[in-house]
């Protein structure tokens, strides 16, 4: 999943979209870099981010959808029912959700009427103030649980459960150790018998693994990293900034496996 924030403010991508036609042309690129979706979205959540009205996010991201929808698979990120509406009517196939249906009452319908997958994804807090020292008694089992109740919410306002894929999320309401633990015990997240989708591209957890404590963003590399060791333990969707990079390095990843597979396999 390619990731196309057209936004002044994104954390590591900021402005760097926000022209349309700039967009425009990252969409396009990444899915010919080899991205399987495009996730658009016309607000920040990065930490301290206050939010923009539904109005301006659909002046953000309007265009965007008209001139690529029917052309490269989209998935809209948005936690409104009003952006979710215009993106599926132009094309979007998926909603991405941070707030995992608790934002906007209204999304949950327009997500089952709309007939399109949805991603639901943890995040303890607002963005606003999420990162100030956020604590678990056991991070894994908090984030679990917490997606169970909600892919079961989500279910119960007839969306159906094969069209859900779940998210810890990733940097949301978490310490560096939480991000590396939660990805360290895929398994228990997997146990809910839904793809999970991964977000670490650049996050700033991995610049300050790295060392650097005042970090806001994480290097190509580092995020690569945590992008295999995530696909090793089960994860399908990795939401990346560096398309081609992470479509490389996930296609050696997967010959490995394959080459596994294979030797596994009966004669
Ligand atoms: N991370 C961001 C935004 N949306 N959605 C999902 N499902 N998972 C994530 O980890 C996730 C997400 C934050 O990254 P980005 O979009 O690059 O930045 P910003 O929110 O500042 O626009």
């Amino acid at each position: 999943m390619g990731v196309v924030n057209v936004t002044p403010d994104s954390f590591s991508d900021g402005g760097v979209n926000y022209d349309p036609a700039d967009a425009i042309g990252s969409a396009r690129r990444m899915a010919a870099d080899g991205a399987a979706l495009v996730d658009v979205g016309g607000e920040s959540t990065r930490p301290g981010s206050e939010g923009v009205s539904a109005g301006e996010e659909l002046r953000r991201v309007v265009r965007v959808l008209e001139a690529v929808a029917g052309e490269l698979p989209l998935s809209i990120d948005t936690t409104k029912a009003e952006v979710a509406r215009t993106a599926i009517d132009l094309g979007a196939e998926l909603v991405n959700d941070v707030t995992a249906l608790r934002g906007d009452p209204a999304l949950a319908e327009v997500v089952a009427t709309g007939g399109v997958y949805l991603c639901l994804m943890h995040m303890r807090g607002e963005p606003r103030t999420m990162q100030s020292d956020p604590h678990y008694e056991d991070v894994v089992s908090e984030v679990t649980s917490f997606l169970e109740g909600r892919l079961r919410f989500a279910v119960g306002a007839g969306i159906p459960e094969e069209r859900i894929a779940l998210d810890p999320g990733i940097g949301f309401g978490k310490t560096l150790q939480h991000n590396f633990e939660l990805v360290r015990r895929l398994d228990v997240v997997l146990s809910l018998g839904r793809p999970v989708v991964i977000g670490f591209s650049r996050k700033r957890s991995l610049g300050r693994l790295l060392g650097d404590p005042e970090a806001v963003t994480g290097s190509v590399a580092a995020s690569v990293g945590a992008a295999v060791a995530a696909y090793e333990r089960g994860a399908t969707i990795l939401r990346v900034h560096d398309v081609r990079e992470h479509v490389e390095a996930l296609a050696a990843a997967h010959a490995v496996a394959d080459a596994g597979a294979a030797a596994a396999a009966p004669r």
